[in-house]
């Protein structure tokens, strides 16, 4: 077992405490670097959401639900602290568990304790409304925590997701049951240990590990959740909505993409080019924001092929402890979903593709790869691949950009790269996306910025200000005084 990890994977945390699955089973846990068996987790199942569901509900209707605002600000606030100050440890244990190169996990435990600290700090700076009403009325709102809320996670970024939605949802005064990917359950359950520690009341966020056709499935069809977050594949998103729709419970679904970057002529290509390559290559691919397709003005797109095949050829990847330009794949399951993609990528012309060094056999490893001249409705250039694999599509004005763009069943982020003020202000309205960035991508992460897709990318927004309201409901109350 990693010896980073100061508590017991095989069990969960269910109020406060540390338990076995109520079956005693356990999953094994395994190193993506090496694909070696490194220990066990909890396989959590119906008998373990219920009770896990039980002691958020006593949560919610006691000491957690009591807790003024300002005071959920404090805990969280104090969380976000802590997790600064576990960094590396957080970092070590998730490159582990994840295959993520150092950096980039580091940055993700980083961004767990920012969700924190902007979610702390916005606890108690929620409110109503009065609203003018009919002479004899006052009218006022309430935000109220909808109650017992359901987070089920993936594996590609489980520090960020959890902040921002576990974040959000205490924040509000929810109680949290959080269904963790089984291949990457170890920072949520550290996360969960440490609110712990510094004082978050017991039974306001519980943690049960296992798989998403057994714990996952029990959560969203509970009848005693409130509200459900999901993150994950649009085939598993409709079957969480369904589960939800029999309880007529609101669901709040972030389903990934196939983000394009759009480069106009006129762009600043020395600026654009480290986004082109990084945003489809960070954490192997496996972003939901990914930019997985490169739409380029035909003019520039041989000279822009060329750049990036460059880069291409020069990643690096590695084991997570090497800390490279690119790890391995979360598992031998989705390394054979990516290789099923590139092997449907066979006859098209590869602008670029990384060479794979000397790396551990078992590893989930893949090569970097970026086609070029891919027809827009090839399925490279329609499905999402979730690995470190891009497309570059020429275009000749704004309107065939905008169609293409627009042309899959995603739509949950778009970049521009042109130079021209007013074109930017149009392509970020003729583009159907959750987020728009414009000669930029991604916008650092900002956890400030409103987050979410529309199409098959899902529902519902995330991060800033927006996800407070997502984690509420909304009383109306007219006292008639006459
Ligand atoms: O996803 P799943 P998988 C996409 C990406 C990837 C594909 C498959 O394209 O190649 O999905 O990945 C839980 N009820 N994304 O198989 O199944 C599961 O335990 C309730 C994009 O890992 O969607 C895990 O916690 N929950 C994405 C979570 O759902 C269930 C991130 C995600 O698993 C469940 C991940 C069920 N019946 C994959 N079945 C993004 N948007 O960033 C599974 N789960």
């Amino acid at each position: 077992m990693l010896q980073d990890l100061w508590f017991d994977p095989a069990k969960c945390l269910i109020g406060g405490e540390w338990v076995a699955p109520s079956g005693g089973a356990t999953l094994p846990l395994f190193d993506p670097s090496t694909g070696e068996e490194i220990g066990a987790i909890a396989r959590g199942g119906a008998a373990d959401i219920d009770a896990a569901v039980a002691s958020a509900t006593a949560a919610w209707q006691g000491a957690w639900g009591r807790t003024p605002a300002a005071e959920r600000g404090r805990i969280l606030t104090a969380l976000g602290r802590l997790v600064a100050e576990k960094v590396d440890v957080l970092a070590r244990i998730e490159a582990a568990d994840v295959g993520k190169p150092l950096k980039q996990a580091r940055a993700d435990a980083l961004a767990l304790a920012r969700y924190l600290e902007f979610y702390g700090g916005a606890a108690d700076k929620l409110h109503g409304d009065t609203i003018p009403y009919l002479d004899g009325y006052t009218v006022y709102t309430l935000r109220e925590p909808h109650g017992v809320t359901g987070h089920i996670v993936p594996w590609n970024y489980p520090m960020q997701i959890i902040g921002r939605s576990v974040g959000a949802a205490l924040a509000t005064g929810n109680a949290c049951v959080l269904k963790p990917a089984e291949d990457a359950c170890l920072t949520a359950l550290a996360f969960a240990d440490l609110a712990r520690q510094v004082g978050l009341p017991e039974g306001a966020l519980n943690v049960v590990p296992g798989l998403g056709s057994e714990a996952g499935a029990a959560l969203t069809a509970h009848p005693g959740v409130h509200h459900i977050s999901f993150t994950g594949s649009v085939a598993t998103g409709a079957m969480v909505q369904e589960a939800a729709a029999r309880n007529v419970v609101p669901v709040t679904l972030e389903l990934g993409g196939k983000s394009p970057q759009i480069v106009f002529e006129d762009a600043d290509l020395e600026a654009a080019l480290p986004f082109l390559v990084n945003a489809g290559i960070q954490n192997c691919g496996q972003t939901c924001s990914a930019s997985s397709r490169i739409l380029v003005q035909r003019k520039l797109y041989e000279q822009l092929a060329e750049f990036m095949g460059a880069r291409y050829a020069a990643l690096r990847v590695g084991r997570a402890v090497d800390d490279l330009d690119a790890g391995p794949l979360i598992s031998a399951k989705q390394k054979g979903l990516v290789e099923g993609f590139l092997a449907r990528g066979e006859g098209l012309e590869i602008a670029g593709q990384a060479q794979l060094g000397d790396l551990p056999d078992g590893g989930y490893y893949v090569a970097p790869t970026l086609f070029s001249g891919v027809a827009p409705d090839h399925t490279l250039a329609q499905d999402e691949v979730f690995g470190p694999v891009q497309v570059i599509i020429p275009f000749d004005d704004e309107a065939e950009a905008v169609q293409i763009a627009n042309g899959t069943d995603y739509g949950l982020v778009a970049g521009v790269w042109t130079r021209d003020g007013a074109r930017q202000m149009r392509m970020a309205k003729a583009i159907r996306a959750g987020q728009v960035f414009l000669n930029n991508y991604g916008a650092g992460g900002g956890v400030e910025l409103p987050f979410g897709g529309i199409g098959k990318s899902g529902h519902g927004r995330e991060k800033g200000f927006e996800a407070l309201y997502g984690f509420t409901t909304l009383k109306t109350v007219a006292a008639f005084h006459g």
